[in-house]
């Protein structure tokens, strides 16, 4: 049905391949300086860590989302405020009202003036947020990525939900299984420049050059800019311009919320599938009406809470980034910091009908 020709499938597996590689170097533009440091980004490798040191009472630390109405982002942080008062800590919460490359330089700036003692960031962007970053680190303000990240050397630590290739690669075999492996397929991200997003989408194109994927083909990645309105929309303008569209993956909780509001009532419920990333209390009601039969994600509080505490043990100095390193997480206990300083939450789960009302997030 999908006529996969050599040259066809020798261009497709180059560009995927291409995309593979800006995603592991970091994304969009990374350079080569902003990976030379092999642990632990910016200053990894000059400060020693003491691993004995207790943590600092009355540190003050600031999570900057990549914006501040999406509820997935607010779990997360307000997860990470209250880990900050565990230990004697004081957290906030300040951003952008959307997720545009530049929108939180601005909030960077002012955090600086602050003084806090560490800096949260899910990038909208690998390096428009480089500059002030890099200053907030001069000035001994600590600085942690999460949930997306930004080149590596603008940071001392990317909190990453779950490994990257895991996410993107699971996306896919998942929803090949539930399409019979055969059909048109869509992806509905969230901005184009996110790093977390462009990362998996990366894996995605990756998995799918796979032999047992020769029937399936991504006809169209589409932007929502994890904006519920647009990315209803973009949902709507890939079936009106595919009518054959087997399946969509949304790796966003605001866009396959959207989509599967679209879908939910439309004559396409049941017949075309959604998956991606979403919370349970987002999903649950299209798990139940037949929408969604299955999606994925994480704690996004044990991110928020081990981002917390990652931040708590840098700026005590009982870590400095460095690959090898090990710090204790609170009750979510150790854990160790892998290569280009990134520590993994651990794997995602899968909710459908059969444990979705296990989880209230
Ligand atoms: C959205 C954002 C976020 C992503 C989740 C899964 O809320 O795009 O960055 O991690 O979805």
């Amino acid at each position: 049905m999908f006529p996969h020709t050599p040259a066809r499938r020798r261009a497709a597996a180059t560009a995927a391949a291409c995309a593979l590689a800006v995603a592991l170097a970091g994304c969009s533009g990374t350079t080569k300086d902003s990976v030379e440091k092999s642990s632990g980004g910016a200053q990894g490798s000059n400060a020693k860590a003491d691993p004995d040191a207790p943590l600092k009472k009355n540190l003050k630390v600031a999570f900057l989302p990549k914006q501040i109405n999406n509820p997935y982002e607010k779990i997360v942080d307000e997860a990470g405020i209250e880990a900050a008062k565990e230990y004697g800590g004081t957290g906030k919460e300040v951003g952008p009202s959307d997720a545009s490359a530049s929108s939180q330089v601005s909030y960077i700036n002012t955090l600086i003036q602050q003084r806090q003692d560490a800096i949260l960031i899910a990038a909208n962007d690998p390096n428009a947020v480089c500059g002030p970053l890099k200053q907030a680190m001069k000035r001994d303000i600590k600085v942690v990525a999460y949930d997306s990240d930004t080149a590596k050397d603008c940071r001392q630590l990317f909190i990453n939900q779950a490994s990257s290739e895991e996410i993107g690669r699971s996306l896919v075999r998942n929803l090949g299984k539930q399409i019979g492996y055969r059909g048109e397929i869509a992806i509905l991200s969230a901005t184009q420049n996110a790093t977390n997003q462009n990362a998996w989408i990366a894996f995605m194109k990756d998995e799918l050059n796979k032999p047992q994927y020769k029937d399936m083909k991504l006809v169209k990645v589409a932007y929502g800019d994890d904006a519920d309105q647009k990315s209803f929309q973009q949902t709507q303008g890939l079936l009106q311009a595919y009518p054959d569209l087997k399946g969509i993956i949304s790796p966003t909780t605001v866009g396959i919320a959207a989509a599967a509001r679209y879908l939910s009532d439309s004559s396409y419920r049941g017949k075309v599938v959604l998956n991606g990333l979403g919370t349970p209390n987002q999903m649950r009601k299209y798990v139940k009406d037949g929408t969604v039969e299955q999606f994925s994600l994480w704690d996004p509080k044990k991110l928020g809470y081990l981002g917390s505490y990652a931040a708590a043990a840098l700026a005590s100095g009982q870590i400095t980034g460095a690959e090898g390193e090990k710090f204790t997480a609170g009750k979510l206990g150790e854990y160790t910091i892998g290569k280009d300083g990134e520590v993994i939450l651990g794997p995602p789960t899968v909710f459908s009908k059969d444990n979705i009302d296990d989880f209230d997030f």
